[in-house]
């Protein structure tokens, strides 16, 4: 068994819930934060049989789409240890997934 931690954003997670469990795959949901915007999002994790990898990838691909996002970002002014920043808008490419795929040792329920 493997074990597929999926980073999505919040906008795309009922409907890959709702596809995942329709396919019979067991999900937990999770709500996250973004450590660069500073933004929720979703992390799901996902116990898969190692034949049915593809098949959830696959499903994530399909629903998780990629989005512009403006966030942001601050620069110092004044020079080093004045200790004034401006911020100024940038616009980053967020999505459509981040996965990690893990090897399980044991899958256990008690
Ligand atoms: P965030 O950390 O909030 O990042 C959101 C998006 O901001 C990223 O999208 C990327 O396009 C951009 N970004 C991140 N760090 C940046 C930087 N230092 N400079 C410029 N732009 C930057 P994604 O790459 O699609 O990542 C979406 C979310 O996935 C991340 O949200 C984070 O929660 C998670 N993630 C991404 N890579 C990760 C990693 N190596 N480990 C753990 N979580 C990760």
């Amino acid at each position: 068994m493997k074990l597929i931690i999926a980073v999505i954003q919040d906008e795309d997670s009922s409907r890959l819930l709702s596809r995942l469990m329709k396919q019979g795959f067991g999900v937990t949901k999770l709500a996250t934060t973004g450590g660069f915007l500073k933004a929720g999002n979703t992390t799901l994790l996902l116990g898969v049989d190692e034949e049915r990898i593809h098949e959830a990838v696959e499903i994530i691909e399909s629903v998780c789409k990629s989005r512009k996002q403006v966030t942001a970002a601050s620069t110092s002014i004044g020079g080093m240890n004045h200790g004034d920043y401006a911020a100024y808008p940038v616009e980053v490419t967020v999505g459509g997934a981040t996965l990690f795929v893990l090897s399980v040792d044991q899958f256990l329920k008690i």
